[in-house]
This record gives structure tokens, C-alpha cells and sequence, in this order.
């Protein structure tokens, strides 16, 4: 992984260091208010999808950059993309088994090949007018609808095709062309492809350096976004176009940890930990681990949008498709305490446990089993608690008092992965 590369993903790191949150330029009308990103804080899981060019190579969706390939030289990997296998409705068919509502396609990244029909694409660089003459994101915003799942578009302001990105001040003409395009093709994907639900930047940082917010004089996302809301005024809008997002991102696969997050974000990792984009190279995340993250994620407040990298014929490795099989037979019997919740009441303890409520029942989230004498302690609550069980499953012994609510798991049958147990509220 190249130095830019490292230093790109430095910046979706929140909370150790907070940097980035709240950063960006906003305005009248620019954000969602709260009671506009509730659907988005109800659905939890998502797949993000990164696809493109890069997975002929399958060293990662940065192999042109990485390898230093020239622009021309790269650009003949469209000659050979030409998927047989593609089918949207069979990653949408993945994404519903392993229990994700939601999905966000990559529909250009970085090396600037376009996935769609796209008149504003620099020099015809897409998949409409190359060897595979498919308008990819039309098929996948399709099979998302079809499959009931919210639709997501990611979308590169950056393109390494042009110098200007690396100079813009020095290049202001090529940097010019470079902002058209953007426009253009950010208007083609809020204008002929249906409801958006979810617009997902990703690249704003000028000349690999600095943070979004530092490029907002040279992308104005202000005007960017007010076009994007003239089309779909409730897309939900990440942080990463230099203005204020409706909700913030968490990059990578480091573990969640600390209190609840008291406002909308996101944890965006990688199922093959190599890279977004396909590769050879395999380093499949446990299932356990991926259950941990989701649990720790959801019970601090977050929604989270795991990665696949479907290869050069659109298929998504089968070791992959099982993995987010298993995640979704979890989420099958414990999905109750995940989607449609909100974070608390009380706070998460690192490595251990953590909430989520809805209604009249709180859920609490064992990551693992209280050592020695099989109790644990809650700390008090204002609500008073008539019943206490595992989710679909046994009664379990407890005592509230001032001091908090002691639950004796002595007879509790873990779950493998994470065990759920549900706290009944009287009065709600
Ligand atoms: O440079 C990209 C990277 O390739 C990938 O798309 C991730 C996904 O969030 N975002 C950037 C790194 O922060």
C-alpha cells in the first residue's frame, strides 16, 4: 500500500481523534434535519461495493496509482472488461441473505472509469461506450429497488487521469475540466437512475494532501450538493465532499471502541482486508470479528457498510457470499436487538457488552461471557425492569436496587458469537 494510499485512509479514523467530524463547509438547506436521517439510523448494515477496471489486475482498486501505470496504458483495461456473469440481482440477493438493507456501489473511483452511460465522462472513459456496452449502475439501482433494499451511490471527485488534480492552481485548466466532469457526472447519477437514497463521496482531498474541507474552495459543495438536492432532496450525504455530511465515517478495520457517538455515523471496512477493489491476495475477516464489529458499532450509534470486491466478471468470491451467509443467519435470530434501536441506556464497556433499545425492551450484547461467578452488573437505570431473558430464549435470574441490575448467567447458553439478552421496561 503506497504512502498516499496510508495517508488517504488516515482520514476516516473518528473518535480516537475525532478529526474530520463536523468539518466542511454547510449552509441553508445543505444538511438533513434529525427527523430526516431516522430511516438511515433504523438500518444498521450495509454493502459497499467496490468494482471497476482495477479488478482485471486484482492488486486493488489503487493498482493504477500504486504502479505508476500511465492513464493511456491503463485505459486499455476496458477493452478486456466485459463481464459474462454480472448479475445485480444477485448481489442484491447476497446483501438481503447476510441481513444488510441497504447498499452503496462504487460507480467511479479513483482511476476514473465510469460504470454507466455517461455523456460527461472525460474522453468516453465508461462502461456504456467500451467492450462491455452495459450501463452497470442502471442495473444495479434496479436490482436494489426490486430486492427492497435503500439505494447507495458512491462517486470520485478525484481522477488521476488529470494533472490538475495534483496541481490545480498551477493547472487550472486541466483542474477546470476535471471539476466539469465531476458536475456532469454527479448530475447524470441524481438525474436518470431514480430515487438516490444515499450519496457516498469519496476522493475530495486535493493532490492526496489535506482533508476534504481544506479542497471546498475548488469543489464548492455547497452549489455541488444544492444541484444533488434539487433532484433528491432526502439523499442522505457523507463528509467527504468538503461540506458538513449528514453523517460521519469510521474507515477501516480497527476495533470500535469507547461511548456511544451522539451523532449519525457510519464504520465503513473491508471483508478482505487486502483491499476494496479485487484481489488475488485473500485475508477473509473472521466471523466473529465481523459480528464484534457490527455489535460494537450499532451499540455506540453507527450503521456499518462492509466491503466486497466482486471480480473482473462481477462475481463476488464464493468464500465471500458464505461468510456474509453465516453473518446473516446471526442476524436472523438476533436482528430484533439491531435494526430499528438506538444506541444506550447504557453505556457500551470495551471487549465486554453493550446496548441498544427500542420500545419497552432493552438489549444487551454480550461480546462474551462475564468470568468467574457468571454475574453481571448493569449500572442503575431510571427504568424499572419486569423481566429479563435471552432473546428467543430462557428466563434469566435478576435484582435491581439503587446500585444497578445484577443478572446471573449461570444458566445461560452463550451464543458462539454474541449472546443477546432482553431487559422488559415497565411502563413503555
Ligand atoms: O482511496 C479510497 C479507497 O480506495 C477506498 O475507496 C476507501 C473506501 O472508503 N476510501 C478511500 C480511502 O480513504
Amino acid at each position: 500500500m503506497g504512502d498516499a494510499e496510508k495517508k488517504s485512509m488516515e482520514k476516516g479514523l473518528i473518535y480516537t481523534s475525532l478529526k474530520g467530524v463536523g468539518q466542511g463547509v454547510s449552509g441553508p438547506g445543505s444538511n438533513l434535519p434529525a427527523e430526516k436521517m431516522q430511516w438511515w439510523e433504523d438500518q444498521k448494515f450495509g454493502m459497499f461495493i467496490h468494482w471497476g477496471l482495477y479488478a482485471i489486475p486484482a492488486t486493488g482498486e489503487w493498482t493504477m496509482f500504486n504502479q505508476k501505470i500511465p492513464a493511456e496504458e491503463y485505459a486499455k483495461l476496458a477493452d478486456q472488461f466485459n463481464p459474462k456473469h454480472f448479475s445485480a440481482a444477485e448481489w442484491a440477493r447476497v446483501a438481503k441473505e447476510a441481513g444488510m438493507k441497504y447498499m452503496v456501489m462504487v460507480t467511479r473511483h479513483h482511476d476514473g472509469f465510469a460504470l454507466w452511460n455517461s455523456p460527461a465522462s472525460y474522453r468516453h472513459f465508461d462502461s456504456w461506450e467500451t467492450a462491455a456496452h452495459r450501463d452497470f449502475v442502471k442495473e444495479y439501482t434496479d436490482a436494489c429497488r426490486k430486492a427492497g433494499l435503500h439505494v447507495g451511490l458512491y462517486y470520485s471527485p478525484l481522477d488521476w487521469r488529470f494533472p490538475g488534480y495534483f496541481d490545480p492552481r498551477e493547472l487550472p485548466d486541466n483542474a477546470a475540466l476535471l471539476k466539469k466532469q465531476t458536475y456532469g457526472q454527479v448530475e447524470e447519477l441524481m438525474k436518470n437512475y431514480g430515487k438516490i437514497d444515499i450519496l457516498w463521496y469519496d476522493g475530495g482531498w486535493l493532490a492526496h494532501k489535506g482533508s476534504d474541507a481544506d479542497a471546498a474552495w475548488f469543489w464548492e459543495p455547497l452549489k455541488l450538493n444544492a444541484m444533488v438536492r434539487s433532484y433528491n432532496p432526502d439523499v442522505v450525504i457523507n463528509p467527504r465532499s468538503g461540506m458538513v455530511g449528514d453523517f460521519q465515517t469510521d474507515e477501516g478495520g480497527a476495533d470500535v471502541k469507547g461511548p456511544i457517538i451522539p451523532f449519525p455515523w457510519e464504520k465503513c471496512l473491508n471483508l478482505n482486508a487486502t483491499s476494496w477493489g479485487y484481489n488475488k491476495a485473500q485475508n477473509l475477516m473472521p466471523l466473529k470479528q465481523i459480528i464484534d464489529m457490527l455489535v460494537n458499532t450499532v451499540d455506540r450509534g453507527g450503521n456499518m457498510l462492509l466491503n466486497v470486491g466482486p471480480d473482473p466478471d462481477g462475481v463476488i468470491p464464493p468464500a465471500h457470499v458464505e461468510r456474509l451467509k453465516e453473518v446473516g443467519q446471526w442476524l436472523a435470530k438476533n436482528g430484533e436487538g439491531i435494526y430499528q434501536t438506538r444506541p444506550g441506556p447504557f453505556q457500551p464497556v470495551d471487549d465486554f457488552y453493550g446496548a441498544t433499545y427500542s420500545g419497552n425492551k432493552i438489549y444487551i450484547h454480550l461480546l462474551k461471557m462475564p468470568a468467574g461467578d457468571a454475574v453481571i452488573k448493569l449500572p442503575p437505570t431510571g427504568q424499572v425492569i419486569t423481566a429479563c431473558t435471552v432473546l428467543h430464549g430462557e428466563k434469566v435470574k435478576f435484582h435491581q436496587d439503587a446500585t444497578g441490575i445484577t443478572l446471573n448467567l449461570a444458566t445461560v447458553q452463550p451464543d458462539p458469537l454474541v449472546t443477546t439478552l432482553v431487559l422488559k421496561v415497565k411502563g413503555r
